[in-house]
This record gives structure tokens, sequence and C-alpha cells, in this order.
């Protein structure tokens, strides 16, 4: 998967370096390459915003160093769909992550200030999303969340080939709770379950904690969701 970021502080991406998204840049079973308008720029200080047109707080990313910017990276990168991060965007999750993950790169573009002139929206933006409903002063966090779970649903990337197919959501239901040693800790107990080796009555257990979390946390995942026939089996057991 290769990553292209247009951003004005590609520091931030330090982060990506780090865990999950590290090892998959390490192994090279992700690239990162950033992009920044700044570099873009021929004044002497090197001007990377301007005044919104009909006036108003706060300011716009410069069109010439963006645009300049994105250019190289299309041309870098061609084939990969230009990505602008917005409120408002599309909403991310799971699924578009699952999306994502079949591609062979993606160009995020992290918006600062009030946003990126509307017109290079039309022009050299494909898609646009959004992480959820409250607002950031940037698009990198949301860049790096995406970059974050669409890295670790690539083949070889997680330890335990399973482990992305048992994530939560990936189920549709909420993760069930965890534990791991001392099975006592300050007078409360793993459940006895979990220590039985009985793995037939473990994943029932498991099975039944994740939808009894999901019906008391999140109801409207459980909505969209019907009990498959292994699941069902399970629960009648
Ligand atoms: Cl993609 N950008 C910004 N600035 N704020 C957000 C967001 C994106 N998603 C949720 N809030």
């Amino acid at each position: 998967m290769r990553f292209d970021v247009v951003t004005l502080f590609p520091e931030m991406f330090e982060a990506a370096r780090l865990g999950v998204t590290g090892k998959a840049l390490d192994t090279g079973k992700a690239s990162l390459k950033l992009w920044n308008p700044r570099d873009y720029t021929d004044d002497t200080h090197r001007t990377v915003d301007d005044r919104p047109y009909g006036g108003g707080p706060g300011m716009v990313m410069m069109v010439e160093p963006l645009k300049a910017a994105l250019q190289e990276a299309k041309a870098a990168a061609p084939g990969s769909r230009v990505i602008y991060l917005t409120p408002q965007g599309q909403r991310f999750d799971q699924m578009a992550a699952r999306e994502m993950a079949a591609r062979d790169g993606m160009i995020l573009l992290a918006g600062r200030y009030e946003g990126i002139d509307e017109r290079l929206v039309d022009c050299c933006v494909d898609e646009e999303w959004s992480i959820g409903d409250y607002v950031l002063s940037g698009g990198e966090l949301a860049a790096m969340v995406i970059m974050d779970a669409v890295t670790r649903l690539l083949p070889g990337v997680l330890g335990h080939e399973d482990s992305a197919q048992q994530d939560s959501y990936m189920n549709g239901l909420l993760d069930f709770p965890q534990y791991t040693r001392p099975d006592a800790l300050e007078g409360r107990e793993v459940p006895d379950v979990l220590l039985s080796g009985n793995h037939a009555a473990i994943g029932k257990w498991r099975l039944k904690q994740a939808l009894g979390r999901t019906w008391l946390r999140r109801p409207d995942l459980l909505e969209q969701r019907e009990l498959s026939e292994e699941e069902q089996r399970l629960l009648e057991e």
C-alpha cells in the first residue's frame, strides 16, 4: 500500500513509524511519502495561507503551493485517488477501511485552517472523507486514522493472521473482555471458564459477552446484524 500525504505538518507522521504501521513501513508492506506545500512556495516568507473571499474569520490554504504539491504527489503516484480529509466528507468506518485496503495506494490531502479552495476540490479531489462528527484542527490526525485502519488489514501486517478477522466491527459486534495474569487482581478473579481449557465453552462465553456488551452499549449495531447459524448454534448448546 502506497500512502502519499500532502500536509503542512509532515513531522506529525513520525507517529506512523511506531507500532503496527511502523512495522508495515519497515517491512515494505506499506510506504509513506510526504509532500509539504511549504516546499512549493516562492516568496521569502514561504506563505501557505490566504484570505477567504467574502471575508470572515480564519484563512484558507493558499492555492498555488497546495496545487503544486498535489500535482507532484499525483505524478509520483499514478493510479492513486486523491482523498481530502474534511468534516464535510463521508463518514469513515470499517467497511470503508476494508475497501481502501484493496487499493494499491492513496493520496491523503490534509487540510488546515478553514480548508481548501472549492475549485481545488472540483479539479483535483476524488473523494472526501471525515472520521466523525467533531472538529479537528487539521486533516493530519484523520489521515493517520485512515492509514492505521487500512494498514492493519493488509495481508501479513498483523502477527496473528486471524487478528483482523476477529476484531470487533469485522463481525459487527463489540469485542469481548480480555484478561491476563494474575488470576486474582485486587480481589477480582478471572472468569473460571477462561481457565477451563474448554475451547467450545470459552467461545460461547465470549460470544455472549460480545452480544451483551453490544446490546448495552451499541444497540444500533445489533439492528443492522443477524446472528449467523454458527452463533445461533453456539448460544443454543
Ligand atoms: Cl477529516 N478533518 C477535520 N479537520 N476535522 C475532522 C475530520 C477531518 N473528521 C472529523 N473531524
